[in-house]
């Protein structure tokens, strides 16, 4: 089975899930959507899902961290749940997304893609940003992948220790283990697969995209938006922490604005 999946590892992101989910359905893309369910959440949240018409799939104990990078990886430190995903062979092919994510236009050409397919985002702003972002990511499920994963955690844990950090997600244990990803051309989606939105000013004005209110055949699509960072749209206090943002920038970020207002208008259609 071919699916859409993302995860959920901590409650606080469950109404991104509901808006992806939404996001997604939007496209009319015939695949299923599934939600992968860290251990920690409690049941009730599986029936309240399906409710919502999406499916779950539970996901084994979490892998151990080290406790020192645990306790002060932020926001990051629930992720590490994300390698389990590339264990479920229930499935022949997962487009995973990030439940930060929002989905412009129907991304179901990814099911033909090989796996490790994703993108190196923020590049095109940041041309020294050449690892992969785990947020939105092609994989054809293996049994054995976690088990050969979680080993390069530790090559990740010393990586991180050396450039005198403490932050550890599953993105930095993903591209410790896929150490040629860089190099690897053909796994490299277009950007437009997996923008920040704080980029979007940037890669609309200055590199040739456009969102779908404004179709032009001369320019590439925003196929996913990505609310990268601690703050998301559906917290508490985010609009306005938004809009000082903005005016601190003197209104020099107008697609970021607009791509927020429109997270703000589907929860409240959603009634989130
Ligand atoms: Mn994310």
């Amino acid at each position: 089975m071919k699916a859409y999946i993302t995860l959920l590892s901590t409650l606080s992101y469950l109404p991104g899930v509901i808006v992806l989910h939404d996001s997604i359905k939007r496209t009319r893309s015939p695949y299923p959507f599934w939600v992968a369910v860290s251990s920690i959440i409690s049941q009730d949240v599986d029936d309240m899902l399906r409710d919502r018409g999406m499916n779950v799939v539970r996901l084994s104990m979490p892998i151990e961290v080290p406790l020192a990078f645990k306790e002060q990886s932020g926001h990051w430190g629930n992720t590490f749940d994300k390698i389990h995903i590339f264990g479920l062979t229930e499935f022949s092919k997962l487009v995973y997304l990030d439940s930060d994510m929002i989905v412009i236009k129907n991304l179901d050409d990814l099911f033909e893609k090989p796996h490790l397919s994703a993108v190196a985002a923020g590049r095109l702003e940041h041309p020294d940003w050449t690892r992969l972002n785990s947020g939105l990511m092609v994989i054809k499920p293996d049994d054995q992948l976690p088990k050969k994963m979680v080993i390069a955690l530790h090559i990740a844990v010393e990586e991180v220790r050396a450039l005198g950090s403490n932050k550890i997600g599953d993105q930095d244990v993903i591209n410790a283990y896929y150490s040629d990803w860089p190099e690897r051309k053909d796994l490299h989606l277009d950007d437009g697969y997996n923008i920040f939105y704080s980029d979007l000013d940037a890669y609309i004005d200055q590199h040739g995209y456009q969102m779908l209110c404004n179709p032009k055949t001369n320019l590439k699509d925003v196929y996913v938006v990505h609310f990268i960072g601690p703050q998301k749209p559906w917290m508490k206090w985010a609009n306005a922490k938004h809009l000082l943002k903005v005016i601190k920038n003197n209104n020099s970020c107008k697609w970021e604005r607009k791509s927020f207002v429109m997270y703000l208008s589907h929860l409240k259609r959603l009634s989130l």
